[in-house]
């Protein structure tokens, strides 16, 4: 059976259309996961309008053309290769031609944009806030404090969980990534290497929160991509981005430093454990503060903020 240029075209479309969609379903995982090619899960709006964006309008579309290029190109090797065409073709141009493939990528720009736009200001503007926090970039960790609660919760700092770089190497040795698993244990209680904090930061659920982002030496950026945030951290300076976590979504989330700034960028990942409203009430009443039982209590995935 042979079928037209455009109905192979159309089947090669459909079908790379649906290996996107399964590539692009949504893990019910947080965090990172081996073999993800798309966004991890989303939990705040934001994300939500991002994933949607992406995989609903981008991915569809550059699918689209890269099968129609491909198709294309492949049709005019076949049909006017030199062997079957011994006199060659003398046409120049076609003017209906250019205007239509001028005319076709400025609609499919501005139907890229238009909801583009709406999408970053959507993110941009900080709607009315349940709760302010101040993320600020050390070299190298994040220093976290909540303005609301200054006599309540001190600023703290939260650092990897790791082992010193000098202990990384035996004999001259590098230690390999589950070498470092195994002899982190207990501390890392379960949760992914080079992600997990010593003290998170810890917010409620369901809540608007402002995030006061800035830094004290060299530029870093906050994100952490469950919630669609990424802001670079600047000296002198304070951005300002915004998350809320969906209801029902409590849990740890992690993020890293996304701005290249030094020997240990790689090292000072962002840790958000997202509780209750009344679990956050008890931990600023406590004074924000962690046991050692922290790191213990997340294993299994009870992922509840221990405050003591
Ligand atoms: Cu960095």
């Amino acid at each position: 059976m042979r079928f037209s240029p455009l109905v192979r075209m159309s089947g090669l479309a459909v079908a790379a259309l649906s290996v996107a969609t399964t590539a692009f379903a949504e893990s019910n995982k947080n965090g990172p996961t081996d073999g993800d090619i798309g966004f991890q899960r989303s939990v705040t709006p934001v994300m939500d309008s991002i994933t949607g964006f992406n995989n609903y309008w981008l991915v569809p579309i550059m699918i689209g053309i890269v099968v129609i290029v491909t198709v294309l190109m492949v049709y005019i090797m076949i049909r006017f290769r030199a062997k079957a065409n011994p006199e060659p073709s003398k046409v120049t141009h076609n003017t209906m031609l250019e205007v239509v493939w001028t005319l076709v990528p400025v609609i499919i720009l501005m139907a890229l944009a238009v909801p583009s736009m709406k999408l970053l200001y959507f993110a941009d503007v900080v709607p009315e806030a349940g709760l302010v926090i101040k993320a600020t970039g050390n070299t190298w960790n994040w220093e976290y404090s909540y303005p609301d609660y200054e006599d309540k919760v001190d600023s703290y700092i939260s650092s990897i969980v790791d082992i010193p770089h000098d202990e990384k190497r035996v004999n001259g040795e590098a230690l390999t990534h589950d070498q470092i698993i195994a002899k982190l244990g207990a501390d890392l209680g379960g949760r992914p290497y080079l992600l997990a904090t010593d003290a998170p930061l810890v917010v409620p659920v369901d809540t608007i929160v402002k995030v006061l982002v800035t830094s004290n030496n060299n530029i870093h950026a906050f994100a952490v991509p469950q919630f669609g945030i990424k802001i670079d951290a600047v000296p002198g300076r304070i951005n300002e981005t915004w998350f809320k976590v969906k209801a029902g979504e409590e849990a740890t989330y992690y993020g890293q430093c996304s701005e290249i700034c030094g020997v240990n960028h790689a090292f000072m990942p962002i840790e958000v454990q997202v509780v209750s409203k009344a679990e956050f009430k008890r931990w600023i009443a406590n004074g924000g503060s962690f046991t050692t039982q922290y790191s213990q209590n997340t294993i299994g995935g009870t992922q509840t903020a221990t405050a003591q």
